[in-house]
């Protein structure tokens, strides 16, 4: 069963192909043919991951997942939280970051914690799944690792004293907020699509 991937982020695509190797489902890129995405109006993940996934499910009539992430910084309130694909102006990974560290200068290490957070939301003929996953860590002072995508580069796993971006795809996705939800919504995957 074919379910299309409901993002226009090559990272989150790159991840899903990973997470999904040797599963019974089929996730596909959304078709060329769909120009724009709706506007994410949501104040939550939830929200958001609903609006993507209904609109491509709608437009292709066919099952459609949907990821909607961020990074939620306690120092900063939660920001850059569902603005995070749009926190500089220019929206580009290096501008996000470099705003984000910016924002951040002064602050104690002890006072740097923040969590990604996903949420991936299912939906197929008015039905949905959903299913959220957090990952722990630290805004980090510098830029480390070229791997990953987003804020990867700043964000620091205590446990493994790296930063995401310099970790392996394969290391990322045993412990990312994107596997742990992907891990739950899988088990319920099949009740939308039956
Ligand atoms: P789609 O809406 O098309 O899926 P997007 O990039 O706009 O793509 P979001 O609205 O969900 O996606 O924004 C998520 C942002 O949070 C993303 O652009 C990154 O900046 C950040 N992010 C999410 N997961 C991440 C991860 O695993 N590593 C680094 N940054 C991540």
């Amino acid at each position: 069963m074919k379910i299309i991937l409901a993002t226009q982020n090559q990272g989150k695509l790159k991840e899903f192909q990973q997470l999904s190797k040797g599963m019974d489902f089929e996730f596909i890129a959304i078709p060329e043919e769909l120009q724009e995405m709706p506007e994410e109006t949501g104040k939550t993940f939830k929200e958001n991951a609903f609006i993507k996934a209904r609109y491509v499910s709608e437009y292709f009539q066919m099952p459609a997942l949907a990821d909607d992430s961020g990074l939620e910084v306690d120092a900063l309130n939660g920001d850059p939280g569902v603005y995070s694909a749009r926190y500089s102006s220019s929206g580009s990974d290096l501008d996000n970051c470099k705003k984000l560290l910016s924002n951040m200068r002064g602050i104690a290490k002890e006072s740097r914690t923040a969590r990604f957070k996903c949420c991936l939301l299912g939906f197929n003929q008015g039905e949905t799944v959903v299913a959220e996953g957090a990952l722990e860590g630290e805004i980090a002072e510098e830029f480390k690792g070229e791997k990953g995508f987003g804020y990867d580069p700043i964000f620091l796993v205590p446990e493994y004293k790296l930063h995401l971006a310099e970790m392996e795809k394969e290391d990322k996705n045993k412990i990312s907020h994107r596997f742990k939800a992907f891990e739950v919504i899988t088990d319920s995957l099949p009740s939308l699509i039956n």
